[in-house]
């Protein structure tokens, strides 16, 4: 149900102030360097690099203050929420590149907007060694990252400090959190009672990813809605992708990660992406890098033998 060429929007937002440790901000150029925007032209997409939203700076005096953080974290949603809307408006498909994951609360408002406006059910497939649900009342760090899917789901806990368009804007039984292995007990709490689908370790482990995907991606499909995806680094085994903020061991392997990328791209609901948590002072040599560009090209479109269909997924034959 999509063309096999899209028209691809990337915005860099390069924030830490959600993050527990500095560097993120460099995600998006480590991104570029790696060829982010060559792989994906070279796959026949049409790709337009808009550089990074404004205003990502965090000075290191405003990253030590809390406050402040916060501040930096939701001046910038206001600003990714729009260009979500309006890439999206413009029948396009936006991929924003992180940064830590406190953006998806701005990017994430934007798709449910524009889903809103045109009808199409939302659907969250976060891939992530975390729940990033946490609220301000069950964080053990006060770190914003480790909050979005909380507060864009609704969660009371938020203060009126927190108010915006992203406020309660996802159903959270429209969310399906993948890769899971570090979540914190009231975290599990809520998770467990707002109804949101976790995917951990043990799960994957014992079905397989193919199991697993499929039944995911036939709930978007049944209903022909959008796929909001956001990839969080940290989901791959720290092994093979160090350069994360947050490293949990005992993560996708490189195949598992790549096949989760493929079976989405087959399945054509993937409407826009978050690459996020990319941390590249904390990198070996930019393998992190380069495996995010690479789980990229798996997620439109490359493929190591032509599918049989292009449609079906995995071929007649599994
Ligand atoms: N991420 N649960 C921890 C916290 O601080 O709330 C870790 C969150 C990690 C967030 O990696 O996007
Ligand atoms: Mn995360
Ligand atoms: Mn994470
Ligand atoms: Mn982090």
């Amino acid at each position: 149900s999509q063309p096999d060429f899209l028209a691809i929007d990337l915005f860099g937002i390069a924030c830490d102030a959600g993050a527990s440790r500095r560097g993120c901000t460099m995600g998006p150029d480590a991104m570029r360097i790696a060829g982010l925007a060559d792989v994906l032209s070279g796959l026949g997409h049409a790709v337009t690099d808009h550089g990074d939203i404004a205003a990502a700076a965090t000075p290191h005096t405003v990253w030590q203050l809390p406050e402040r953080r916060q501040a930096a974290v939701l001046a910038m949603a206001a600003q990714s929420s729009q260009q979500a809307a309006a890439a999206l408006g413009a029948g396009r498909l936006p991929v924003f590149i992180g940064g830590d994951h406190s953006l998806s609360i701005g990017t994430l408002s934007g798709v449910a907007q524009h889903c809103d406006a045109t009808g199409k059910p939302l659907f969250v497939l976060w891939v992530d060694a975390h729940g990033d649900f946490n609220t301000p009342a069950t964080s053990e760090t006060g770190n914003i990252h480790g909050m979005p899917l909380a507060l864009l789901c609704g969660e009371p806990d938020f203060g009126p400090e927190f108010s915006g368009p992203w406020r309660g804007t996802i159903d959270p039984r429209h969310v399906t959190v993948f890769g899971a292995r570090s979540i914190d007990r009231p975290e599990r709490q809520l998770l467990e009672d707002r109804g949101v689908e976790v995917i951990d370790m043990r799960r994957i482990d014992e079905m397989g990813v193919v199991a697993l995907m499929r039944e995911v991606l036939a709930r978007v499909e049944a209903v022909g809605g959008h796929l909001h995806v956001s990839l969080d680094v940290d989901v791959i085994d720290p092994a093979i992708a160090p350069g994360a903020g947050t490293p949990v061991a005992g993560g996708l392997s490189f195949r598992e990660a790549h096949l989760v990328m493929e079976m989405i791209h087959d399945s054509g609901t993937m409407g826009s992406l978050d690459l996020v948590e990319l941390n590249p002072y904390l990198d070996n040599a930019s393998m992190s890098a380069r495996l995010l560009v690479d789980l990229t090209a798996s997620l439109f479109g490359r493929q190591i033998m032509p599918r049989q269909s292009v449609r079906t997924g995995v071929d007649a034959t599994v």
